[in-house]
C-alpha cells in the first residue's frame, strides 16, 4: 500500500483530494501536511502535521517518519497574490518545487504529483482550444514559475528517472474551502455571494471566457493520472486539461436559474490582464489519447451541486 505525503492540504484542492486518496488508500497511508490548520475534515480523517515545505530538511525527516513512498506537492502561491509579491512568488513556487524534487530524488520516493497551470501559456499563444505543445510565454510571475516549473519536472525525470507527473489545471470551482488568492477565484466567490446576499462585484469583465473545472474531474483526472501505467505517460513535463469554457455574464446567467435576484456588478481589476493573458479553451486530446482522461461536469451539473452544497453549509 502507498504511503502518501500531502504538502499544501489546507489549500482549495488539498481539502478536497486528502479526502479521496484517504478513502482510496487508507486514512492512515495519506498523511496531509501544510503550514496552516486544514478542515475539520482532513484534520479529523487521518495524520496531520505542520510542514513548511521551504524547509528541505523537515520534509525529508517527515518522509523518513512515515515512510512515504509518494509526495503530492500543492503548496504554491496563485496568480493574484504572485502579482502582488512578485519575488515571493517565484521563491515559494520554485524553491519549494526543488525541495520536493531533490528529497524524492535522494529519498527514492517512487512517484510525485505536482500541478502546473493554464497560467503556463500566455498571450502569445493560440487562445482557442490551445493545442499540448505550443508557444508558452507567459507574462505573470505565476505563469513563469510554472513553465518553470514543467521543464524541471521533464529534466528530473530525463536525468534522474523520477516519476514525476503533472497537469496543467484550468480554474478550479468547489465549495469546501474558499479559492486561494487566483484570477479564477470569482467563480467560486459567485456562488457564496449570491447564496448570502444575491449581489456580486465581479473582478473580471462579464465577457471574459476562460476554462474551469468542477473539482470532482480535478480530483478525478489527478488520481487516474497518478494510476495510470508509467508507459502510458508520455508528456514529462505537464499536461493540458480543457474542462468547461465559460464566461462571468454565463456563470451568472446560470446561477440565476437557482436565485434569478442575483445582481452581479462588473468592476475589474489587475487580474482582468491576467485572464486576457491565458487561453480561452484548452485542448486535452493527449490526456485523453495517453491515459483516456474524460471530463464529466459541464456548466449546469456543475452550478447544480455547488448549490446545494454552499446552500447546505451557509444553512440557507
Ligand atoms: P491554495 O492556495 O488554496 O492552497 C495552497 C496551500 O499551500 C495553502 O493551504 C497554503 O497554506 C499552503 N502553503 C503555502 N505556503 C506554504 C509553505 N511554505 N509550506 C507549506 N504549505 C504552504 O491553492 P490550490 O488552489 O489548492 O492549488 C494547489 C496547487 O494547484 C498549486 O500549485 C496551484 O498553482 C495549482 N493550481 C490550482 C488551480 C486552482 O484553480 N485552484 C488551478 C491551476 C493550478
Ligand atoms: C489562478 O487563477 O491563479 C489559478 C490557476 C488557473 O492557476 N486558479
Amino acid at each position: 500500500m502507498s504511503k502518501i505525503l500531502i504538502i499544501g492540504a489546507s489549500g482549495q484542492i488539498g481539502s478536497d483530494l486528502t479526502v479521496e486518496l484517504r478513502k482510496k488508500y487508507g486514512s492512515e497511508n495519506v498523511l496531509a501536511t501544510d503550514i496552516k490548520n486544514a478542515t475539520q475534515e482532513v484534520m479529523d480523517g487521518g495524520p496531520f502535521e505542520i510542514l513548511d515545505v521551504m524547509d528541505k530538511n523537515r520534509i525529508a525527516e517527515i518522509a523518513d517518519k512515515y515512510q512515504i513512498d509518494t509526495i503530492y506537492h500543492l503548496a504554491a502561491i496563485l496568480s493574484g497574490n504572485a502579482e502582488k509579491k512578485p519575488k515571493m512568488g517565484w521563491d515559494i513556487n520554485m524553491n519549494s518545487l526543488f525541495n520536493v524534487l531533490d528529497v524524492s530524488r535522494d529519498k527514492k520516493i517512487k512517484k510525485i504529483f505536482w500541478p502546473s497551470s493554464m497560467g503556463a501559456f500566455g498571450p502569445t499563444t493560440p487562445d482557442q482550444n490551445t493545442p499540448q505543445l505550443t508557444i508558452m510565454e507567459p507574462t505573470t510571475v505565476y505563469g513563469i514559475s510554472k513553465l518553470a516549473g514543467e521543464r524541471w519536472c521533464e529534466y528530473y525525470y530525463n536525468k534522474y528517472g523520477l516519476d514525476i507527473r503533472s497537469l496543467r489545471y484550468p480554474g478550479l470551482i468547489s465549495w469546501k474551502t474558499e479559492a486561494g488568492g487566483g484570477t479564477t477565484d470569482y467563480a467560486v466567490e459567485i456562488f457564496y455571494a449570491a447564496l448570502e446576499n444575491g449581489k456580486y462585484e465581479c473582478f473580471l469583465s462579464n465577457d471574459i471566457a476562460l476554462p474551469m473545472m468542477y473539482m470532482d474531474d480535478a480530483v478525478n483526472a489527478t488520481i487516474q493520472l497518478m494510476e495510470a501505467d508509467s508507459n502510458n505517460i508520455k508528456v514529462r513535463s505537464s499536461y493540458n486539461l480543457g474542462g468547461i469554457s465559460f464566461t462571468p455574464e454565463q456563470i451568472a446567467q446560470e446561477i440565476r436559474k437557482y436565485i434569478p435576484e442575483l445582481e452581479v456588478a462588473y468592476k475589474p481589476d489587475f487580474r482582468q490582464e491576467i485572464a486576457e493573458s491565458w487561453p480561452r479553451s484548452i485542448s486535452d486530446k493527449a490526456a485523453f489519447d495517453d491515459w483516456g482522461w474524460k471530463h464529466e461536469y459541464d456548466l449546469e451539473k456543475m452550478t447544480k451541486v455547488m448549490i446545494e452544497n454552499i446552500r447546505k453549509k451557509l444553512n440557507k
